[in-house]
């Protein structure tokens, strides 16, 4: 009888551990990221500074994604971004915080990166040809369309980026989304925190959705405005 508890246990915890620990289709589905239409676009400087940012909901990088687990704020890695969207373009704002910045490594592999996929046609899939290698702190001069800008700030610390999608950016149309930081440490990649659904691993080749949401209010757009036109005076 004990030897029969003991098994179902077991069981039990087997299924419960497959059921958690691994993705599933409605994870995904029910993870996404809602872009807000802004009044005015943030100036693309690497600094969080602009208005449009204070109001934009947070993505956490919080799924660990080379060993699979749940990845909690830490001095080793914290990470997050926001993003908004204006005249057709995506802007996407970065911040991070590490025990160990790499940067300026001769090795790619060696350096701390971001690690973007922005797949206008949404075909939820991962590929070469909308993923984006970002090493820290590094403003390259020939950017893969439709990346336009990179610039960061506070030493690596805060990012900016903007993307040309034109039409696509517009009110209720979806993108394929995803953004993960390659935390190497001592010279060794470490981790790979990504902002994924429960259960996510890098096997895994679909990619969350990113929506294109609008509600402002035109009131509003005219300070915000005014606003940006000062802070270019400085
Ligand atoms: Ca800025
Ligand atoms: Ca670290
Ligand atoms: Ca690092």
């Amino acid at each position: 009888m004990r030897t029969q508890i003991l098994l179902a246990s077991v069981l039990l915890l087997t299924v419960m551990s497959y059921a958690l620990g691994h993705l599933t289709d409605e994870n995904l589905q029910n993870f996404q990221y809602n872009a807000e239409l802004v009044p005015v676009a943030p100036i693309v400087d690497g600094y969080l500074d602009d208005p449009v940012w204070e109001e934009a909901s947070v993505g956490k990088l919080e799924q660990e994604i080379m060993h699979e687990h749940r990845w909690p704020e830490s001095n080793d890695f914290t990470g997050s971004f926001k993003a908004v969207w204006r005249s057709g373009f995506l802007y996407v704002a970065i911040k991070i915080q590490d025990d160990q910045f790499e940067k300026y490594q001769s090795k790619l592999f060696r350096a701390d990166q971001l690690i973007l996929h922005i797949d206008q046609f949404h075909y939820q899939r991962k590929d070469e040809l909308y993923r984006y290698e970002i090493p820290i702190g590094i403003e390259e001069g020939i950017l893969k369309p439709p990346l336009t800008s990179v610039a960061w700030g506070n030493d690596g610390q805060t990012c900016e980026l903007s993307f040309r999608l034109g039409g696509i950016a517009s009110k209720d149309s979806v993108i394929s989304f995803s953004i993960a930081y390659d935390d190497v440490d001592n010279g060794q990649l470490q981790n790979k925190i990504a902002w994924a659904p429960v259960g996510y691993t890098e096997q895994d080749d679909r990619l969350p959705d990113l929506v294109f949401t609008a509600k402002i209010d035109p009131n509003v757009q005219q300070k915000l405005i005014r606003w940006g036109q000062i802070k270019r005076l400085y």
